[in-house]
């Protein structure tokens, strides 16, 4: 390299460097900083501005996407965009649903910056949603400030002329919270949601029980909360095999707290996915309500990490009808099409043990512990179908066979997935590999301390839900991916934005994005503006 290259890529550097001007798109020709990446965009010159006198002209059928457009841009904005049923003029930003646009699926959306107006045009709200996510893109990272960017009166923002074009290539674009093992507030919810909503992320599963808590108010057995949603002590921080001597709870969600966070999530267009350990990582549970495990107890709530020897006992028919009727009530809470009934890490040692498990093996004809699983989970995807839902859970749920309706989330690798798929079944891709954002993603003595293994963001950047070898007749099965946010070891929710962020702006766009335009370098160059909208938002993500 001579010595004339290397001041021109330094001073290139310093460009990228530098904090831009206010608005986002630099020059006509160059493309913003748009994540996940639009499917079609073409920059034209000239450029839009917003000025006070910008208004939304609602469409028919867009009054509630214009008014969220309103409200998500009032903080930055200081004032209110006026959202009116009436044409157009000059200036303003038009929302119209068009049902019969072939070339906008069921989210997608078109979104067209001339110097008159901007148009965002969708067949659905979902689209219309994304179309304004897309806009806030286009905007200065301040409009994703939850504070006035500017004190002064009438400031306006540029946007330059585009056509945009633009869906997503999953509908299940997903993350995952762990409230089970460290609590996080129905507020600090909200704000994920919203986060996740700013990059069309869609789908938000939320890790309700397991061994170390127990977080949903369960109406008929009261127990579940006052005994489950509290433990003696949690692993110390830096030994985890050691107690830190601290009661930790009650934390749990009371019904009405969910139902706000559902409809919180619905303005978003983001589907809480309930996830009900059932028969492992049970212990909270067997803590509130022994009965219903092998031995009879009795239990406590754990205070370690780690896989739990004892969970349901699927021998006993009280028990069957306890699990269902905590589905019952989670069913009438979470409108979703699927309910998330775990299924992993299940030991099946006591049930070998259990007179009861023997019986029943016996008297329904299985081979084995592991076809017992199966039958349970046969009676848990009857009950869901009876209440018009699909029943997913972990890849274990295949060992014994899977039950006709099930969908599986693929975690131990995607190999379960490729099974499952080509047997005819849904399948959200989770592996490890790729979408364990609880692993580390740097290397480093500055890292925080976290349960193993190892997924830089390139790592993650690279994943294709499809793989290679599934026949493309079945790729519709793939509903798309996951990535999960397990928190032994993430405390509050800054830990959770710190290993969320930059990984699951990668991972939306892997989900949104066709597979052929993705590359990582023009991605880490878009990331520099996205990462200025994410200070704005006052994310803690790993810079
Ligand atoms: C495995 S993934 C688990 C979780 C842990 C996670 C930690 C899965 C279905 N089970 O219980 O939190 O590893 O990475």
């Amino acid at each position: 390299m001579n010595s004339r290259t290397t001041i021109h890529l330094t001073a290139l550097l310093l460009l990228l460097a530098l904090p831009g001007p206010l608005n986002a798109v630099d020059s006509p020709g160059t493309l913003p900083g748009l994540v996940p990446r639009p499917v079609h965009m073409q920059a034209a010159g000239g450029g839009w501005t917003l000025t006070r006198k910008t208004r939304i002209s609602a469409g028919d059928g867009t009054t509630i996407e214009a008014d969220q457009l309103a409200r998500d841009l009032s903080a930055p904005l200081g004032w209110r965009l006026p959202v009116v049923k009436a044409p157009p003029r000059k200036g303003d930003i038009a929302m119209v649903i068009s049902p019969t646009d072939p070339l906008i699926g069921a989210e997608g959306y078109r979104l067209s910056v001339t110097r008159d107006r901007v148009t965002i045009t969708a067949s659905t709200p979902a689209g219309l949603f994304y179309g304004g996510v897309t806009l806030r893109q286009l905007l200065p990272p301040e409009a994703f400030n939850n504070h006035p960017a500017t004190k002064r009166p009438g400031a306006f923002w540029n946007v330059g002329c585009v056509e945009i074009r633009d869906q997503p290539r999953f509908p299940w674009r997903g993350l995952l919270l762990d409230p089970a093992r460290h609590f996080l507030p129905p507020e600090y919810v909200k704000r994920f949601v919203d986060i996740m909503a700013d990059h069309k992320l869609n789908s938000l599963q939320l890790h309700l029980t397991d061994d170390q808590g127990w977080r949903l108010e369960i109406k008929k057995y009261p127990r579940l909360t006052q005994i489950g949603s509290r433990r003696a002590e949690s692993p110390k921080p830096g030994d985890r095999n050691q107690g830190d001597g601290k009661p930790y709870g009650p934390f749990f969600y009371t019904q009405q707290e969910i139902r706000d966070l559902v409809a919180h999530a619905r303005s978003k267009h983001v589907t809480l996915v309930p996830e009900i350990e059932i028969p492992g990582h049970f212990r909270a549970a067997l803590a509130a309500h022994p009965e219903y495990s092998c031995t009879g107890g009795p239990f406590e709530v754990r205070t370690r990490w780690g896989v739990e020897p004892d969970i349901l006992c699927p021998g006993n028919d009280a028990a069957v009808a306890f699990a269902k009727d905590v589905l019952a009530e989670v069913c009438e809470l979470f409108p979703g099409r699927f309910i998330h009934i775990g299924g992993d890490e299940a030991p099946r040692g006591r049930w070998k043990q259990c007179p009861k498990c023997q019986a029943r093996i016996k008297a329904e004809g299985l081979k084995n512990e592991a076809e017992l699983q199966t039958w349970l989970n046969h009676r848990l995807e009857e009950f869901l179908a009876s209440k018009g839902r699909r029943l997913i859970g972990w890849d274990e749920i295949l060992e014994g066979g899977l039950t006709p309706g099930a969908a599986v989330m693929s975690w131990r690798g995607t190999d379960g997935g490729l099974t499952a798929a080509k047997a005819g079944h849904d399948v959200v891709m989770s592996p490890t590999t790729h979408c364990y954002l609880d692993y580390a993603q740097a290397k480093g003595p500055g890292e925080p301390e976290a349960i193993g293994g190892f997924v830089p963001l390139e790592k993650v950047y690279s994943f294709d839900p499809i793989p290679s070898e599934l026949p493309p007749a079945s790729h519709p099965h793939i509903l798309g991916a996951q990535g999960n946010l397990w928190s032994e070891f993430l405390q509050t929710p800054q830990d959770v934005e710190y290993f969320a962020f930059p990984r699951a702006a990668a991972l939306a766009e892997v989900l949104w994005s066709p597979a052929t335009t993705n590359g990582f370098a023009d991605f880490q160059l878009r990331l520099r503006t996205h990462a200025r909208r994410l200070d704005q938002l006052g994310v803690n993500h790993r810079k």
